[in-house]
């Protein structure tokens, strides 16, 4: 193992409810719509403008909007999720992920980030993270969004390792798919039948370590 490439939100962050708040709100305002708590899981891991679609989809509402109006609206969630996470502090990191970044750094592992978030910069350095990570890579420079294994290659040409070397960890079926698809070992938090799909799950962050991440990737 030469690199992890980190999914950002629900590995190193709880920031899905905030995502799930900003949309709910916007769609309330806009749309007199609720969205059911159910509905959080649907939005792990899509873009900004693939969870837009989903929730107008969901109100029977997709023809009704024009482009620019659909980019007006995704601006103003994001208005409402920047006021939201710029309250993030480094009591926000999950647990475990700190002791886990330091013995993979002492380890002489690389350290990437391949979030679908734009915020991701923004996060880090609220978190107190943005130097310790080696590469955050951006999704705006990436052709096709997750599932597709593009933003792990971006995190993982970004710290000059090749995908075979990596071990990816996420929290989302999309994000497990993207990771496989790169040809890198799948670390996972979260319900192991949902994502069945990664080499190894585990129920909390907290169970993520040094010696399980370097097992998974040399069994
Ligand atoms: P933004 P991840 C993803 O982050 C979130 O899971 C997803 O809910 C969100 O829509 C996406 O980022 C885009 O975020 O609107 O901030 O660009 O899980 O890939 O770290
Ligand atoms: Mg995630």
């Amino acid at each position: 193992m030469q690199a992890a490439v980190f999914d950002l939100d629900g590995v190193v962050t709880d920031t899905a409810k905030f995502h799930f708040q900003a949309w709910s709100k916007l769609a309330k305002e806009e749309f007199n719509l609720d969205l059911p708590a159910s509905f959080e899981t649907n939005l792990k891991g899509i873009s900004r403008t693939e969870s837009l679609e989903a929730i107008l989809k969901f109100g029977d509402l997709l023809d009704k909007y024009s482009k620019e109006e659909v980019q007006n609206l995704a601006n103003k969630k994001n208005d409402y999720y920047v006021e939201a996470i710029s309250k993030l502090t480094k009591e926000d990191i999950l647990p475990g992920i700190t002791k886990l970044l330091t013995d993979l750094k002492a380890n002489g592992v690389k350290l990437a980030v391949a979030s679908a978030s734009k915020n991701a910069p923004f996060i880090l350095e609220k978190l107190g993270l943005a130097h310790v990570f080696d590469a955050v890579a951006d999704p705006a420079k990436v052709n096709a969004g997750k599932p597709a294994p593009d933003i792990f290659l971006a995190g993982a040409k970004a710290v000059g390792v090749a995908p075979n070397q990596c071990v990816g960890v996420e929290d989302a079926i999309a994000g497990v798919s993207a990771i496989k698809a790169a040809d890198m070992v799948a670390v996972a938090v979260g319900d192991k039948d949902e994502l069945r799909q990664a080499d190894c799950v585990v129920p909390t962050t907290r169970n993520f370590t040094y010696q399980l991440f370097s097992d998974v990737f040399d069994r």
